[in-house]
């Protein structure tokens, strides 16, 4: 058992703000120091939210140099590749410049993330509000002038990962979930099989982690690589890559951040007299959100994601069947939802170590407590889970709850990217900017005032 380490709100933010500055790149925070050299979309959104809290300047610059690599349809990559550094799959192997989309003068992958970064605009625009003076001007310019760049990513979304308006976004890898190696996958993954051996060999993860088993497996990056593939030999068109890529399936958690970060825009829409797509972000946040409620299994009560050629449901007990929670839903569903993730499945399981969501639930067969997506807490899934409820004003003690025992976890100021859920050991790369960002709004954001 580990001993619990208490330090001051005050050390917890002055250590997390050091850590994103030694992972500035100038506009450019690498998702983690060693493991994640360049910048990830989602990260980057996260990033800017922590970074609001101590320069606003420096989260807009961020989300710009996300914005720079936007493609011409609207997609934002997943990596923005920075300077030559060794991560792999890298630029190389992505060979983004094949296809028509993409940008000429930055390298990037070619498939998406979940679309939280209509969330961070908003972050920095209250955070400029209430610094006033240059900080409002900036991030009122910042989110009037690149308004259009969000909204055409969102319009991307709907028309090109929604082909038949189920209000359900369509992941043609399971990196676009950002959980990679979820168990959520593994059922559409045992029928991807590559047809040519790609270099597993060059993985250069495993030598930044203390252990392999923490990563996803060689067979796993064996089928990672070979979609990749699949892609690029489609010229990452659209409609190509939907009808050709193996792996294909309805993604409920990158939906329901859809409706949420719509939702969000909206809001910027309406600030900024652009009501008319104000409306139209609200109707695609109602298709989105009624697209999630679709999925709710009325045995579990969980939301689930589909294996579109399989035309199957994903029954895995995962942190994504709590997805209604982040967009809002119908309130009873929201009450059952609320009661399971506190209770011992999940947040309550007697044998965690710090009360917050773990990747899979305890209770499921597929939880690993060691590896990665298949079981670990994720201190950035817990901020995202504890501000979507607060946004709504809906379980209030689960929340305070979720966010005491994350900042109790981060006490050990390694910054993590998971947490081991039965010891609370820090797992994966440290100093990763996402865990350190959160520390930092729960510590110094608007949320750090609603704390007891
Ligand atoms: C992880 O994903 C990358 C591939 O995109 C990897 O494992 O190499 C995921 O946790 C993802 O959600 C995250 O954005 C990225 C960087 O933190 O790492």
């Amino acid at each position: 058992m580990m001993a619990v380490i208490n330090i001051s709100r005050e050390l917890l933010a002055a250590r997390a703000a050091y850590i994103l500055r030694g992972n500035d790149l100038g506009e450019l925070t690498t998702a983690a120091p060693q493991l994640y050299p360049h910048l990830w979309s989602w990260d980057a959104a996260f990033v800017a939210i922590g970074l609001a809290t101590v320069s606003v300047p420096r989260a807009i610059a961020e989300l710009r140099t996300l914005l720079r690599a936007q493609w011409l349809n609207g997609m934002l990559p997943h990596i923005v590749f920075g300077p030559d550094v060794d991560y792999f799959p890298g630029a190389d192997v992505w060979d983004s410049a094949c296809a028509a989309a993409a940008p000429r003068d930055v390298r990037t992958s070619g498939i998406c993330q979940p679309p939280v970064h209509a969330i961070a605009v908003r972050h920095v625009l209250a955070a400029g509000r209430r610094n006033g003076g240059s900080d409002r001007e900036l991030a009122e310019r910042f989110a009037e002038g690149t308004f259009d760049r969000w909204l055409a990513w969102h319009r991307w979304l709907a028309e090109a990962r929604d082909p038949s308006r189920r209000g359900l976004l369509e992941i043609y890898h399971s990196w676009e979930s950002g959980m990679d190696n979820s168990p959520r996958w593994d059922s559409a993954y045992a029928k991807v099989v590559p047809k040519v051996d790609l270099a597993v060999r060059s993985r250069r993860d495993l030598q930044h982690v203390a252990d392999a088993s923490q990563r996803p497996t060689d067979a796993e990056y064996r089928r990672y690589l070979w979609l990749v593939h699949q892609m690029r030999e489609a010229r990452y068109d659209d409609d190509t890559v939907r009808e050709t890529v193996d792996f294909r399936v309805t993604d409920v958690f990158m939906s329901a951040v859809l409706a949420l970060a719509a939702d969000e825009l909206a809001e910027i829409g309406d600030e900024f007299g652009r009501t008319d797509e104000a409306a139209e972000l609200r109707t695609l946040a109602a298709r989105f959100r009624a697209g999630v409620l679709s999925t709710v299994s009325d045995e579990t009560g969980l939301a689930r994601d589909e294996d579109v050629r399989a035309r199957a449901w994903v029954e895995t007990e995962t942190i994504a069947g709590f997805a209604p929670l982040l967009c809002g839903a119908d309130p009873s569903v929201v009450r059952r939802q609320v009661g399971l993730l506190s209770g011992p499945q999940w947040c309550d399981h007697p044998a965690l170590r710090y009360a917050v969501p773990p990747s899979t639930s305890p209770t499921s067969p597929a939880f690993q407590p060691r590896t990665y997506w298949r079981g670990p807490q994720w201190p950035v899934m817990n901020w995202l889970f504890c501000w979507a409820l607060e946004r709504q004003g809906v379980a209030p003690a689960l929340t305070a709850r979720i966010r005491e025992d994350s900042l109790r976890q981060l006490a050990d100021l390694s910054f993590g990217e998971y947490y081991e859920p039965l010891t609370g050991e820090a797992l994966g790369s440290s100093h990763q900017s996402w865990t350190a960002a959160v520390a930092l709004d729960w510590t110094l954001g608007p949320a750090a005032s609603r704390r007891p």
